[in-house]
């Protein structure tokens, strides 16, 4: 495909490097700096990539292909260059030119900011798709919106988490192509006028309109030439309001108008522990919703010439629910801008949208208050109140006078100011709604969807989650791959389910040094990493002990924390047992307002800078915070684990993909129930992986019968040591009460994420660990069936249930 659009004299790869060097970035070849190297090997992917993005283009217009279109507030893509060079195959010619220059791939690679569009789990998650609808060559585009500044940087002053800006665009990027004849008109406020007729109708008279002008990314397939779209929304002011102003001569005025447009696509909220509920919020989720959907009509309408067939030719995925107002929006576009009656509108919108849920937090199921919606989308709440009209009454005829179901599963909730329920417009309005585990997408249809579940039990099933192994084995660690590869070729970047094939070598001992001494280089390189951000010397040899992930009390860095101040009294009251030496590796973000959360990031700066300099541990533990976690950092972290936890309250982590991407690379897991963690444990096998700790329906009876931690404490002295050591200022002996508060938030306070009832469980299981570790056959042989057990958790096989089950797409490559 890509062929026809090939040029035929396509120099080799140092000339087209050299040529731009001199045209593209403007330097002498020989002089070029790094970061003048790094740009115009990306300007060399990326011109090769645009051949393929408009072949494929051409050849799915002319097929009329039916298209997939992922809507996600989030996409965390991290750095392009590598990924680009490897899916062109490009890697042994780029860095044999690149060496002419005497510099390596990963020092032009070093030189790209990460796009880091996206809080955690469902912003990456996103871009594993786009990984591997591109490289199953799925017609699909990811929309999106171009945020100005990513997720906020991390920096640490005193242990403490300090944001920065992240101004990933300062210096522009060669991945993005701006589409300036790609804009669309976005509207917002105002009231709505009744038509005279009652068929006709109504005019949205809105107050104010911002334009959504369209920059793609490409997104590059393996192994094949198709490529993926990632098309993002910038917001930019209507060409009259700075003339109006600039005329007038007032220039201040005028920079005031184009801010209050343009800021709709400033920032990211870098929050995912609470609804932001700023309005601020709503029109950024209506931004780029409403332009997304005004260019696939324009798409179809211009391949088709016509929109009642759109269903057949358009799925739309919704990311949680943060695009779920388009359900609406598609409502509004159909019937009042595109003349279709509301019922044929109606079944059209169904069968076009899905949603997937990514979470059971209370605090993150969004809702807006209607009088909030009544101000910025008049029009919308209007629609919303029919749809909820209209389901309403043939909900009810279902269970007649049964007006508390009615009230339970209406998309307005009553109690209190009254607020739109986005989830369950999501749910009505899809022919599917997903979980992203078996346990995550069980509990939706027993909890939050049940009554909507029982009303339609087809409409709801469960995908779950993968991870690209490209970026996440093939680029972040190359000396498994090398193993991987002689072993058993490269095919397990396309099918990971080859990986199945080491599992009859798990005992070989060769295979066991070879896949042990790729780890033993990814530790020194990740000790390299922590010395250079922390200042803190670890020793390789040691045990890695890792967690990173967003910081959140459901996910229990705390709990991890309290093993780790457990360990160090029992050493210093053990000096001469032979400890295993483990390093204790924590990284993650706290949501800039959520206090407890940087509180643990606090306490673990304490407890490092106790244990790390006593010299009665000599070294036998380590506890480290690796600073601004996110895709880059995780890239180095991930194949350097030979521990990874995954210890949330059973019932809590919808999935989770750190787990698998720490699997991936050969680590073992300790964890608990819960997420995805039970699908790895029964791909692995129950020996292989470390599950600890109170299961779903256990939790859920204890706090029934009214949990009391304090007799946990009473009753376990070697808890209680820890804690009161915690609430005594052991580790802030400048501020001794520092953490007295978080102590009795768990004595006191109920410990909601039952630290106190999982703590005994986790720390012998954590003695287990210890044991396996001193046998290195035994544990290499578990590493290998971890990493021979991954194969169902590749993106490729999510990616092609989504296609079949959801989005009815054919694949192909
Ligand atoms: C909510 C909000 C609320 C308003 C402010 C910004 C914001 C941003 C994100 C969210 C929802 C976050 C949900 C999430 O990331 N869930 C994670 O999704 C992963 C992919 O499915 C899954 O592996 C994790 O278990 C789940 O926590």
């Amino acid at each position: 495909m890509a062929s026809k659009l090939a040029l035929p004299t396509d120099p080799p790869l140092p000339e087209r490097l050299d040529r731009h060097l001199l045209d593209t970035v403007g330097v002498v070849p020989a002089q070029a700096s790094t970061g003048a190297l790094s740009q115009a090997l990306s300007q060399v992917a990326r011109a090769e990539l645009s051949r393929r993005w408009v072949a494929g283009e051409q050849a799915d217009g002319v097929a009329k292909a039916r298209r997939v279109y992922y809507l996600s507030m989030e996409f965390l893509i991290g750095r392009s260059l590598g990924n680009a060079v490897a899916a062109l195959g490009l890697e042994g010619p780029a860095a044999e030119s690149v060496a002419t220059h005497a510099r390596t791939l990963e020092d032009l690679q070093a030189q790209e900011p990460d796009a880091a569009l996206g809080n955690g789990g469902l912003g990456r998650l996103a871009a594993c798709f786009l990984d591997s609808m591109a490289t199953l060559g799925l017609p699909s585009f990811g929309y999106g919106i171009r945020y100005e500044f990513g997720m906020f940087a991390q920096e640490i002053h005193g242990g403490r988490q300090v944001e920065y800006p992240d101004p990933w665009l300062a210096d522009g990027t060669p991945w993005e192509f701006p589409r300036p004849e790609t804009t669309h008109r976005v509207r917002f406020g105002g009231w709505v006028e009744r038509a005279e007729a009652p068929d006709v109708p109504p005019i949205w008279r809105h107050a104010g309109e911002v334009m959504a002008k369209a920059y793609d990314h490409v997104v590059p397939g393996h192994a094949t030439d198709r490529v993926a779209t990632l098309r993002l929304w910038k917001a930019a002011a209507p060409a009259h309001i700075d003339l109006h102003a600039f005329n007038s001569g007032d220039y201040a005025r005028a920079a005031e108008f184009k801010n209050e447009y343009e800021n709709i696509s400033w920032v990211l909220y870098p929050n995912d522990s609470t609804p932001a509920g700023r309005e601020l919020r709503l029109r950024q989720e209506y931004f780029f919703t409403s332009a997304s959907l005004q260019d696939i009509v324009a798409r179809h309408l211009a391949e088709h010439g016509r929109l009642a067939n759109l269903a057949e030719h358009v799925a739309i995925h919704l990311n949680d629910t943060h695009p779920a107002i388009g359900v609406a929006e598609l409502m509004r576009l159909l019937v009042d801008e595109q003349g279709f009656s509301w019922a044929p509108a109606w079944a059209m919108t169904r069968r076009i949208f899905s949603y997937t849920n990514h979470t059971l937090m209370p605090e993150a199921l969004e809702t807006w208050s209607v009088a909030l919606m009544q101000q910025v989308l008049p029009r919308h709440l209007e629609i919303i109140f029919r749809i909820n009209h209209d389901f309403l009454l043939e909900a009810g005829a279902q269970r007649p006078g049964d007006a508390d179901f009615l009230r339970r599963i209406s998309l307005i909730d009553e109690h209190g100011e009254r607020r739109v329920r986005m989830a369950h417009l999501a749910v009505v309005g899809s022919h599917q709604v997903n979980g992203v585990s078996a346990l995550h997408s069980d509990l939706l249809v027993h909890t939050i969807f049940a009554d909507f579940a029982n009303l339609w039990p087809g409409r709801f099933c469960n995908v779950t989650n993968g991870v690209t192994p490209r970026r996440w084995l093939a680029q972040a660690n190359r000396g498994l791959s090398g193993v991987l590869d002689a072993r058993l070729g490269p095919a397990w970047r396309r099918d990971l389910g080859e990986l199945r094939r080491l599992a009859e070598h798990a005992g070989d001992p060769a295979l066991q040094a070879d896949v042990m001494a790729a780890k033993r280089q990814n530790k020194a390189r990740l000790a390299a990493l922590i010395d250079r951000e922390t200042g803190i010397d670890v020793d390789p040899a040691s045990l890695f002990d890792v967690q990173v992930k967003r910081i959140h009390e459901y996910k229990r860095q705390l709990l991890n924390l309290l093993h780790a101040v457990t360990r160090y009294r029992a050493i210093l009251a053990q000096p001469h047992a032979a400890w295993q030496p483990r390093t204790v590796i924590f990284a993650g973000k706290a949501a800039s307002s959520y206090h407890r959360a940087k509180q643990i990031i606090r306490l673990i700066h304490d407890v490092g800078a106790v244990v790390n300099d006593d010299a009665r541990i000599g070294g036998r533990l380590k506890v480290v915070f690796v600073p601004n976690y996110g895709v880059a950092a995780a890239e180095l972290i991930m194949p350097g684990a030979d521990l990874s936890e995954q210890i949330s309250t059973a019932g809590t982590e919808a999935s989770g993909t750190g787990n698998m991407k720490l699997a991936l690379n050969g680590a073992l897991t300790i964890g608990t129930d819960d997420g995805a963690n039970i699908e790895i444990r029964q791909a692995v096998g129950d020996s292989n992986i470390f599950i600890f700790g109170k299961r779903t329906h256990e939790v859920a009876a204890m706090r029934a019968a009214g949990y009391q931690p304090l007799r946990l404490y009473e009753s376990n002295p070697q808890l209680k040591g820890v804690l009161d050591s915690i609430a005594a200022g052991a580790f802030s002996p400048d501020e001794p009460t520092r953490y007295r508060d978080l102590v009795d938030s768990l004595l006191w306070g109920g410990d909601h994420y039952l630290l106190l009832a999982d703590y005994e469980d986790y720390v012998a299981t954590q003695g287990r660990v210890d044991a396996l570790y001193a046998d290195p056959a035994a544990w290499a042989r578990k590493a290998i069936l971890n990493i021979a057990g991954m194969g169902p958790f590749s993106a490729d096989r999510t990616i092609g249930e989504y296609a079949e089950r959801i989005w009815s797409l054919p694949v192909r490559s």
